[in-house]
């Protein structure tokens, strides 16, 4: 089965959407098999976000993810990464269609309120950067 590693981003923290995101990932039938809430230090988000390290948003995005606490989720289920973009829908939630989460949530592209694996090769390595195995579980 496909994983996926999403993360309710901290402007979704602070303006206390974790909930209704997850209610919406969930009753698409994704089934919840990790979750932790934590204060990402600078050095783990460099590392999660290291592809955009030489975009001028870099630096704003490292500082906005450590700016709060974040949920980190892993999501298992059929096409699971795909499903799960589409649901977030564009980067941009100016651009996002009404109906996706940043479509209906999000504020502008720097505070999109969720992140989701892009492939499924990107969820494996994302989902080492913030869960060992013995927090996976099978039920
Ligand atoms: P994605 O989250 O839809 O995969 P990416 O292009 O991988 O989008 O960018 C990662 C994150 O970086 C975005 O979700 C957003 O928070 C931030 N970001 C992307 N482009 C910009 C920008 O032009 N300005 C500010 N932040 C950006
Ligand atoms: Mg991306």
């Amino acid at each position: 089965m496909e994983r996926s590693l999403v993360l309710i981003k901290s402007d979704a923290i602070q303006r206390g959407l974790a909930g209704t995101i997850i209610t919406r990932l969930e009753s698409q039938g994704l089934k919840l098999v990790a979750l932790k809430m934590l204060h990402l230090d600078k050095a783990v988000a460099r590392r999660h976000y290291a592809i955009h390290r030489d975009k001028p948003f870099f630096e704003g995005l490292v500082d906005y993810i450590t700016s709060a606490p974040i949920i980190a989720i892993i999501f298992e289920g059929e096409r699971a990464v795909e499903v799960i973009r589409g649901m977030m829908g564009l980067t941009d939630p100016a651009k996002a269609k009404a109906g996706t989460i940043r479509g209906d949530f999000g504020l502008d592209i720097g505070r999109n309120t969720i992140h989701g694996s892009d492939s499924v090769e990107t969820a494996g390595e994302e989902i080492k950067i913030f869960f060992s195995e013995d927090e996976i579980f099978s039920y």
